[in-house]
């Protein structure tokens, strides 16, 4: 049996030494999380900080942090939004040895390797340093965030010495100083905090026993709350074991201590013991590889991308926690504050969907939670129904600062909030979508046709007419943010035009197969008929800018007269385009930030009559700078669903590389992880999960060897296999159901599977 400091080989992504420039980037990488916990892959023992200073930012190199999701408060520094804000990091160790520190930065690191180990959901370091004194110090290190009861963690650590007679001391504690949160209980085993103006309160417990070899565990000292200290003489190569577990509760209600519900948990993970944990994680991690793997034969890299980008989607969600979403980094950094954007419901949500539906759901329910404040937003900006925020914490209040501190201490006025308001559009595709792909009435019922109407709604009253006789939405920002304050955006006016026509679906849908919920919701919204009038009017009359002459949409009014400019000159840059031209040319120019009419090409396909896919792709794929991480897969997936393979695995060779890129430095950039696997999935598979029955057409490259992967779809569970031009489908679990393979209608059923020429 393999010992639990090894990595599973194949499934590990490893980073030896230590380099302060990338160090920032390499703990967001092999960050762990489980949806309600995330921690950085900091190294735990005697860490120094030290900072790199970067486009005139000051940055730590290092960036200890762990996280708690939903747990917002708001920092007193700019821009004053909510905050993810850190917790006590639960890793931390400090080890004197003859009266020296051991650390990784004072005498020399012989070895160092950290492997994040994706199979079985944990991060492994081994390292060896040679103290100043002389004397090597081995050490081992497992953590790891359990996927199986969310609420806890461990760690294992060994340490072997190569001498005898030294004195050795270690302190386990929690890393308390600077932590903006009013402490509340500070016990020995258990402490609780309170965040100080949005006043959430969390409690951690603890456990952790020392083992010198096989002897029995070495008593600890206990010299103040939530802090453990050891001393004992070395033995040369006796390995000293530490064993923490840790255990953390949130409560977002003032009146509801979490401190017994974390002692609770410390009680439940104590029973089991540390390999009781571990092998509970592991289990649970295999099921979420069972449901979401995806096996490419034929390109190396991008198989470990893939799974490097399923390793963190699984990460981050949380399907036992609907007032929590998957922010734009995950639980891996504090870039963006942990906001959510329209990044889970358009980048991750498929994934999610496909192979995890209770993490989609809970994500949609945030949604449904937060929708009295998309009220509220669209109210005070003079609309109707639901506007919801374009970045979003635990109310759903609009967080999007309204400014930033550029690097020369200019402030940069961000509009975002007040413009990008496509947002309520993507959340409900991803509401219909859901509910298509799972059957999942209760919640439609419930909750999802309420956000299709409220969301049609604000659309009817954001769309106004004219004198021309058709209705415009102007002042906005689509998902190309180079071009703030445009008229006419072609993806935020087709998606609301499919939102109010989904919606007039979705509410006949409703009265003709649950009657009474649909009157009761048409009362509590007070909807009626003259209003329904108005969204069939809306649909018909909001500006198109299409043009059928040319099969092209124009982004918005007034894009085709920008200047152009020829991106193929400026290949070699190094910095975003806008910072090339300036923001002023920039937004004067026809250069695009990121997809735009081409995510609506994968969004709304049927918006686009015979060949006109390709047209606009040709047109818009040049003119793309790709300024933002959203952007590249993105192209991946329509490049490859428009059959141009090459070009997808160009782009996708852009987001799948493995290096520590300065860039994630504030978290893994998880919407680009979420295309991906869109792009392979959705794009090369052929996956179509947004009909009446779930639709495969694979066009995979020609040097891939065989692709699989499985999906979930309407309860049954689905598995894919594409390989020698044929494509094979197989109910692993379910009913018969009726499917569509490579343009045929068939019906799967638990027998026999269903073979097709590609
Ligand atoms: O949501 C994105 C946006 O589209 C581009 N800027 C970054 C945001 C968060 O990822």
């Amino acid at each position: 049996m393999p010992d639990v400091m090894t990595p599973t080989p194949g499934w590990s992504a490893s980073h030896q030494g230590y380099n302060v420039m990338t160090e920032s980037a390499v703990e967001s990488r092999f960050a762990l999380g489980n949806g309600l916990l995330g921690m950085r892959a900091s190294r735990s023992i005697n860490r120094r900080p030290t900072w790199v200073s970067w486009l005139g930012y000051i940055r730590w190199a290092s960036w200890p942090r762990c996280y708690v999701a939903g747990l917002f408060d708001i920092p007193n520094t700019e821009p004053p939004v909510p905050a993810l804000v850190p917790v006590p990091d639960w890793s931390r160790l400090h080890v004197i040895m003859n009266g020296d520190p051991l650390s990784a930065y004072a005498g020399e690191i012989l070895s160092g390797v950290r492997s994040l180990d994706m199979h079985r959901g944990v991060l492994l370091s081994d390292w060896k340093v040679r103290m100043p004194s002389g004397l090597i110090v081995a050490g081992q290190e497992l953590r790891l965030l359990s996927q199986a009861d969310r609420a806890a963690g461990l760690q294992v650590l060994r340490l072997t010495l190569d001498r005898d007679d030294v004195e050795v001391q270690a302190e386990a504690s929690f890393a308390l100083a600077g932590l903006d949160m009013d402490p509340e209980r500070m016990d020995q085993d258990v402490g609780a905090w309170r965040t100080e103006s949005t006043g959430k309160r969390l409690a951690i417990a603890g456990d952790i026993t020392v083992r010198l070899g096989e002897e029995e565990p070495l008593a600890p000292m206990r010299p103040f709350s939530l802090c453990w200290l050891w001393d004992w003489r070395s033995k040369a190569g006796q390995t000293v074991e530490f064993r923490r577990l840790f255990t953390v509760a949130r409560s977002d209600d003032m009146a509801l201590d979490p401190a017994p519900d974390a002692i609770d948990a410390l009680s439940r993970v104590r029973a089991i013991g540390w390999r009781g944990v571990l092998e509970a994680h592991e289990a649970a991690w295999r099921d979420r590889w069972a449901a979401g793997d995806v096996l490419v034969d034929g390109d190396e890299t991008l198989q470990t991308a893939l799974r490097f980008a399923a390793y963190h989607l699984t990460s981050a969600a949380n399907p036992e926690d609907e007032r929590v979403s998957v922010g734009a980094r995950g639980l891996t950094g504090d870039a963006y504050f942990g906001h959510v954007f329209w990044d889970t419901e358009i980048y991750l949500l498929p994934f999610y969907m496909a192979a995890w539906p209770q993490a989609a759901r809970a994500m949609l329910m945030y949604r449904f939670h937060t929708l009295p404040a998309a009220r509220d937003k669209a109210a005070r900006q003079g609309y109707r129904g639901a506007l919801y925020a374009w970045e979003s914490a635990s109310t759903g209040e609009e967080t999007t600062p309204e400014r930033v501190v550029g690097p020369n201490g200019e402030l940069i006025p961000i509009l975002t909030g007040l413009m990008e308001h496509h947002i309520s559009a993507d959340v409900a595709l991803a509401v219909w979508r859901y509910w298509r792909a799972t059957d999942d009435d209760d919640f439609f019922v419930s909750a999802g046709a309420e956000i299709m109407l409220e969301t049609a709604r604000f659309w009817a009253s954001r769309a106004v007419l004219e004198a021309d006789g058709k209705r415009h939405m102007r002042h906005v920002i689509g998902p190309d943010e180079y071009h703030e304050d445009v008229d006419d955006n072609a993806f935020t006016n087709e998606m609301a035009r499919w939102n109010i026509a989904c919606a007039l679906d979705a509410l006949e849908l409703l009265q003709a197969r649950w009657p009474e919920q649909a009157a009761a919701l048409q009362a509590k919204l007070a909807l009626g008929e003259p209003e329904l009038a108005d969204w069939r009017d809306a649909v018909a009359r909001i500006v198109s800018m299409f043009d059928p002459d040319t099969g092209l949409y124009e982004q918005f009014a007034g894009y085709f007269g920008l200047e152009p400019i020829d991106l193929a000159a400026y290949a070699d840059r190094t910095v975003p385009m806008d910072v090339v031209l300036g923001r002023a040319r920039t937004s004067a120019s026809q250069v695009i930030k990121q997809a735009d009419v081409v995510a609506l090409i994968a969004l709304l396909p049927e918006a686009f009559p015979d060949a006109s896919a390709l047209t606009n792709f040709r047109y818009y794929e040049p003119r793309c700078a790709h300024g933002s991480s959203l952007s590249a897969a993105m192209h991946a997936m329509v490049a490859a669903r428009l059959g141009d393979a090459d070009m997808a695995l160009r782009y996708l060779a852009q987001v799948a590389q493995l290096d520590p890129n300065p860039n994630a430095a504030g978290g893994v950039r998880i919407a680009g992880l979420g295309g991906i696997w869109q792009a392979v999935v959705l794009g090369f598979g052929g996956v179509d999960m947004t009909g009446d029955v779930l639709a495969l057409d694979p066009r995979p490259p020609t040097q891939w060897r065989s692709l699989s992967f499985r999906v979930c779809w309407r309860g049954r569970t689905i598995e894919i296999s594409i390989a020698g031009g044929t494509v094979t489908a197989t109910l692993v679990e379910g009913e018969a159901v009726d499917i569509r393979i490579c343009g045929t209608a068939r019906t799967l059923t638990p027998v026999v599977p269903i073979e097709a020429k590609i």
